[in-house]
């Protein structure tokens, strides 16, 4: 099953519709103030009648802090139409305005499908050799930009603060500084920024690099992908560091920062304390019987490192033949941007991958490796994830990554699973108390998988909660209002953005370069 009809992908929530939603508590997470939020996404889910759409934790956590600004959401509708909007459609709901504009196909070819997911994308999360640049796509990226920058400036009030979500439109606030908007504008990149070693073989890096100087606030999932961004507007770009957080060039000085995403956590938990009643839940612990569950939860996707799992899993069986008919492994993994060539190989890989281990290991009565590519309401995953022994998280890389984190809150705190964790997965930083891994080394995970297996209660329950603290405290409204915050504080210069004389930290680095 196609995840998204319409093949639109986004991060995390975002991309699941309706059906597959639950919808969580709402809570007011930002003060309100006298100044209204824009928030830019590449793809907008406008409620529906019912007025419980939208949900998952980004979501939520969006449209309460547009609730609590009177704000308005503007991106694309995931539609294609003949024509391309030149004028928003507009819907207001309740006290958030929507306002979508439809691509043509050739937009979304070379946007979407193109520039964004076949050259950005596989670059960003390291795979250069996966990276298909071209001049085609490139101009047809700008175009959209561009199409959004001139829609959005004629909906701009002098004091609304602007708040654009991931690598789709990182040149957005560079098109509407050319209009003359000169608002406070911040970034948030949902996905890792990598080293200026390997962004650097992207053609055309150092044009993306000078765009994210026009936003006042840059926000990255974690301190080295903040690190890495800085690093590349000062060695590519010869600009300046400015303490503490700053880079100047040309006038224009943003800040980079980590604001790591969280979840709802309490709705999740509450969610999977519910979900026992719930059909597909009770069905498949019925079906296990005194089996141990390990999960995974991705779309499929490349960086989630799906083959190289289901590799270690076979490892684990080979090391462990007393396991045999005594674990079972579930991957759910609902299909995605399959209209891009790399995701139909991955699909073939995996089916291949699965069939030989299936094959080779299966006994009649047990199939080792159960695979769907449905996805499933969130009340169910909650659920599953309750009952799952090891949740095993892999990435091969991965910005922040949710699943891990809704693993964790899905937990019963009295006898809760083991989370088996990517060391690539930013999450992996705030959670050294999983068992982390190298998702490219098939024995250490296979070894992990035996250790989460045997791991007593007592020192289950100590991980559990050393892990459960950190996401409670920094949950999505508390990433939402952070990140606002500091938006609010460096976004006073707004576009004059003039910076006056390089601080110790500019003159060195400059030196440096020369
Ligand atoms: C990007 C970045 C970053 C998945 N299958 C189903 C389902 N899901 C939900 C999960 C989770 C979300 O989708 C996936 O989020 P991830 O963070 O794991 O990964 P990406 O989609 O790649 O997201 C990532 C994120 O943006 C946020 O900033 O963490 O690094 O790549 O919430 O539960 N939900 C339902 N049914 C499914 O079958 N309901």
């Amino acid at each position: 099953m196609i995840l998204n009809p319409t093949g639109v992908q986004g991060a995390g929530l975002r991309e699941l519709d309706r059906t597959q939603r639950g919808a969580f508590a709402n809570k007011v997470l930002v003060r309100p103030g006298a100044a209204r939020l824009v928030v830019v996404s590449n793809r907008v889910t406008i409620p529906d009648a019912s007025g419980k759409a939208v949900a998952g934790g980004l979501a939520v956590a969006l449209k309460e802090a547009l609730e609590a600004h009177k704000g308005l959401w503007f991106g694309w509708s995931g539609r294609v139409a003949v024509r391309p909007s030149t004028q928003p459609q507009i819907t207001d709901k309740g006290a958030v305005q929507y306002a979508v504009m439809d691509l043509t196909a050739q937009d979304r070819q070379e946007y979407y499908s193109g520039f964004a997911n076949r050259a950005l994308w596989p670059i960003m999360h390291y795979r250069i050799g996966l990276s298909e640049f071209s001049r085609a796509d490139y101009a047809g990226y700008q175009r959209v930009n561009r199409a959004f920058a001139h829609a959005l400036t004629q909906l701009l009030r002098p004091d609304d603060f602007i708040w654009v979500h991931d690598y789709h439109l990182m040149p957005l606030a560079s098109e509407l500084r050319a209009l003359g908007v000169t608002n406070s504008i911040g970034y948030f990149h949902h996905i890792p920024w990598p080293a200026p070693e390997v962004l650097g073989v992207l053609p055309g890096c150092s044009k993306l690099l000078r765009v994210m100087l026009d936003y006042d606030l840059i926000g990255t999932q974690t301190e080295r992908d903040a690190d890495n961004l800085r690093r590349g507007l000062i060695e590519e770009l010869g600009a300046f560091a400015i303490r503490p957080l700053g880079v100047a060039l040309d006038g224009k000085r943003t800040r980079v920062k980590a604001f790591p995403i969280g979840i709802d956590y309490d709705a999740l938990a509450s969610a999977a304390e519910k979900s026992g009643a719930h059909r597909l839940v009770r069905q498949t612990r019925r079906s296990l019987g005194e089996r141990s569950l390990i999960m995974s939860v991705d779309r499929l996707d490349y960086s989630k490192g799906i083959p190289e799992r289901m590799e270690a899993f076979e490892r684990f069986l080979l090391a462990n033949p007393d396991q045999c008919g005594r674990v079972t492994f579930l991957q759910i993994a609902p299909t995605s941007r399959s209209e891009v060539p790399e995701y139909a190989l991955l699909s073939r890989a995996v089916n291949q991958t699965l069939g030989r281990i299936n094959g080779d290991k299966g006994e009649p009565g047990w199939i080792p490796i159960q695979y769907v590519t449905s996805a499933y309401s969130r009340n169910v995953l909650a659920g599953l994830f309750r009952i799952a022994r090891v949740g095993l998280v892999t990435p091969l890389r991965d910005g922040m990554n949710l699943v891990a984190k809704e693993f964790v809150a899905a937990q019963n705190p009295k006898d809760p699973g083991v989370l088996i964790l990517s060391r690539f997965a930013g999450v992996a930083q705030q959670l050294p108390q999983a068992l982390i891994v190298n998702p490219n080394d098939k024995f250490e995970v296979a070894d992990a998988i035996r250790r989460a297996l045997d791991m007593s209660l007592e020192e289950r329950c100590a991980r559990w909660s050393a892990m459960a603290g950190t996401l409670r405290r920094w949950d999505v409204r508390w990433w939402a209002s952070a990140f606002l915050r500091d938006l609010r504080q460096y976004g006073q210069n707004g576009a004059a953005q003039h910076v006056a004389e390089p601080d110790q930290d500019a003159a060195s680095s400059q030196s440096a370069k020369s």
